[in-house]
């Protein structure tokens, strides 16, 4: 499996569908942690810390990464940021915890769908590589 710089190196930002629409669909299964009308909460597939939860709008709206945000989209980047701290409560994080948002190739984005990654449960470092 290519490790994930490798695979932000490769993937190809476009608009079109990825793997999270599947995992909405239910067509391949995923860990989901929490879910409501707008986003969907599932462990990451390659964990970097004991919790490693992935956040997701559901419907993707042109959303691909973050710098394609619009005006439009304020109400549901701030529905990700809540649901980081739900999900990061459910999952006992008292003591902290890491939001990241990889954007692009040089942010090391693989998946074109915004999403919030949810990393905790051990001492987190300062710069990230
Ligand atoms: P990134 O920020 O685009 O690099 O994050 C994509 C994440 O999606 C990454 O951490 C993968 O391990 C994760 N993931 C997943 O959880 N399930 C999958 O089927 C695939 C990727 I493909």
């Amino acid at each position: 499996m290519a490790s994930e710089k490798e695979a932000a190196l490769e993937a190809v930002p476009s608009d079109g569908p990825t793997i999270f629409d599947k995992i909405i669909d239910k067509k391949i299964p995923s860990s989901v942690v929490y879910e409501d009308d707008q986003v969907l909460a599932f462990r990451d597939i390659a964990p970097q810390a004991p919790v490693h939860i992935v956040i997701i709008p559901k419907v993707k709206d042109g959303l691909t990464r973050l710098s394609k945000a619009e005006e439009r989209h304020v109400e549901i980047l701030g529905r990700l940021l809540y649901t980081a701290k739900i999900v990061a409560k459910q999952e006992g994080l008292e003591n902290g915890f890491r939001v990241v948002i990889n954007d692009g190739p040089d942010g090391c984005q693989s998946v074109y769908h915004l999403h919030l990654h949810v990393i905790g449960g051990r001492q987190m470092n300062w710069p990230p590589g």
